[in-house]
């Protein structure tokens, strides 16, 4: 199998992954592949993707999800290192419904400061726990 067996000709991050348009390249294992956001939201926002295309979570061999995961953890290890944020806010879109635009798996890494005007925070207040029971249940029995 070579290395990009399981790429989709029409895809923009798989044309990516083969070179065949330029991106800011972080890092690269056989499974995932790392680069610059063109689109910042903020300073050192990146991307993971793996190198198999799958345009969301749902869709994902389990192998590549994971390989996904193992490479974010990577990239969100050296943004911390070489920025030094106060915090980094991992983020992954699936479907138009969630704002996502390209659909091949990728996983986001956003560094954040204290004072910075990304939004994508949400208030804590206490829920209703009756309907919060009542959903674990109903989406426990759909857990396969
Ligand atoms: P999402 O909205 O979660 O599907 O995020 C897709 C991201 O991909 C978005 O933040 C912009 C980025 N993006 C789209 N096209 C390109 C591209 O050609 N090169 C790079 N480096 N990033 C891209």
């Amino acid at each position: 199998m070579s290395a990009h067996d399981g790429l989709d000709n029409d895809c923009i991050f798989c044309k990516i992954i083969r070179c065949e348009i330029p991106s800011f390249k972080i890092f690269e294992d056989d499974s995932v592949f790392s680069f610059m956001d063109i689109n910042p939201v903020a300073p050192g926002h990146s991307l993971v993707i793996p190198k198999f295309h799958t345009p969301n979570i749902f869709e994902a061999p389990d192998i590549w999800a994971a390989a996904t995961v193992n490479g974010i953890q990577r990239l969100a290890r050296a943004v911390k290192e070489t920025l030094n944020p106060d915090g980094i806010n991992i983020l992954q879109a699936n479907g138009p419904g969630a704002a996502q635009s390209v659909f091949h798996l990728h996983m986001h890494v956003v560094p954040r400061w204290a004072d910075d005007d990304v939004k994508m925070n949400w208030g804590i207040s206490p829920g209703d726990m009756d309907a919060i029971g009542k959903l674990a249940k109903q989406i426990s029995k759909n857990v396969n």
